[in-house]
């Protein structure tokens, strides 16, 4: 994702301000995925985006728009290196987790069609709600819980985007791990988009895996194809104006200037093609391309801050009970964290190799056992290497805590990285499919 206030007018905005526009239409709202409410965690998805057919209110039935979305035009992958091509041919409909929809080669339909034959209609709705279930809830994800993280973030900056949050990360070692809004965006992309935590929905060693499903809502190509990504995103913009509200923000706030994550050349930055490189970003920069039909200029950063001057609010949600803690539980979790933990950093995986979005799963090696640490989802593209706006952004880095082993010493700790591929899982330092690259640059240590 760009910054929040980007998509808050390039998906939420102008798509409800069209829908209003059409006839009988002008009471529209977009409603939002609440994933904290206690149905969601319970049930998983609602049935509006999983039934077959929805019946209007003069009694007509037809085709739920929300369960998939028909390409109107053929989506053309120009970077046909290494065998993969993500191509989509006009008519193709969106699929999601455990579906695959690869249709780039006829040897990727053949096994698309194969691999979805697997699954019929009820089986594909019972799953896609368990792999909901399990990423929003289950101890190793955690999803839910990291919305109500990200809500601690201290400042806009490390809040909105994984790079700043980073950074914080490595120089507050003592402190809780900061969880950027980003995050638990990523993590629902790729679990409606086709990773999943478990095979039959117990086993969960190791943690994460692809099993041939490829959804659309798990690609930056093809995600705004699904129409659950706005409902999704909906929900990402009502987080930030959650966190906007509990850190009296709601009318201004900062961008740390300097920072890193704050300038488009920064490692990690994902800029707008109308973007340039080593573009500071401020309040005050323009939001390419969306011009504010009041003035007549670019949009800015300044001018969406405060939501109710863009003419909407949201309804009661899951996180209007959300509180921050207290101070006085504030220092208890930080003592424990000084006490307890260390940060684990882990960087120099670069995803122009990766073709897709992946995890990085981390581990760690204590006696001889293979002890899970976490995970990070990097939403990514079949063709980073092709995207422009890639190419300055590709050093992906992680951060996790983990226990302080007493009596012994950081550097005699032995960890595991994993990449969880759409193509399989791969130990690192390892070589990619692409033979091209070799991970001289991957690093995991404790930050002492
Ligand atoms: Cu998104």
């Amino acid at each position: 994702m760009g910054y929040p206030t980007q998509e808050k007018l390039a998906y939420l905005h102008d798509l409800e301000k069209a829908l209003q526009s059409i006839e009988g239409c002008s009471s529209v709202t977009l409603p939002f995925l609440d994933q904290t409410s206690a149905e969601t965690l319970k049930n998983g998805l609602p049935w509006i985006f999983t039934q077959q057919k929805v019946i209007l209110d003069d009694g007509s039935e037809i085709d739920n728009p929300l369960l998939h979305y028909k390409l109107q035009t053929a989506l053309a992958d120009t970077a046909l290196i290494d065998g993969y091509d993500y191509s989509k041919p006009e008519g193709y409909q969106t699929v999601r987790y455990p579906l695959s929809g690869l249709s780039g080669t006829e040897e990727d339909k053949k096994s698309a069609e194969e691999h979805n034959k697997q699954f019929d209609y009820d089986k594909q709705v019972t799953l896609l709600n368990s792999n909901v279930r399990n990423w929003l809830t289950s101890q190793q994800t955690a999803v839910a819980d990291k919305y109500y993280q990200c809500l601690q973030a201290p400042n806009y900056t490390v809040f909105s985007n994984t790079t700043s949050a980073g950074k914080w990360n490595k120089d507050h070692t003592g402190a809780p791990l900061i969880i950027p809004l980003e995050n638990p965006h990523n993590w629902m992309h790729l679990c409606i988009g086709g990773f999943t935590d478990s095979k039959d929905g117990s086993v969960r060693d190791p943690i994460v895996y692809t099993v041939g499903s490829n959804g659309d809502m798990g690609e930056n190509e093809t995600a705004a194809f699904d129409p659950i990504f706005f409902f999704h995103h909906c929900w990402i913009d009502l987080v930030f104006w959650k966190w906007q509200q509990l850190h009296g923000a709601t009318t201004l706030f900062d961008i740390q200037q300097g920072y890193p994550g704050t300038n488009t050349s920064d490692t990690g930055v994902q800029v707008n093609a109308d973007q340039n490189e080593d573009e500071e970003l401020n309040i005050d920069s323009p939001l390419h391309p969306f011009i504010n039909q009041a003035t007549g200029a670019l949009y800015t950063t300044r001018d969406v801050i405060n939501i109710e001057n863009l003419g909407y609010s949201f309804g009661p949600n899951s996180l209007d009970s959300f509180q921050l803690p207290t101070d006085d539980q504030q220092a208890d979790s930080l003592k424990g964290a000084v006490v307890l933990k260390k940060r684990l950093e882990v960087r120099g995986i670069n995803r122009a190799y990766i073709k897709g979005s992946f995890i990085i799963a981390q581990y760690e090696i204590i006696d001889g056992e293979k002890q899970y640490v976490g995970a990070v989802p990097i939403l990514s593209r079949w063709n980073v290497q092709m995207c422009e706006n890639c190419q300055y952004h590709l050093d992906v880095q992680a951060y996790f805590e983990v226990e302080n082993l007493e009596g012994v010493p950081s550097d005699k700790r032995v960890f595991q990285t994993q990449c969880v591929t759409r193509y399989g899982t791969q130990n690192l330092p390892s070589v990619f499919r692409t033979e091209s690259y070799s991970y001289e640059d991957y690093s995991c240590q404790i930050l002492d």
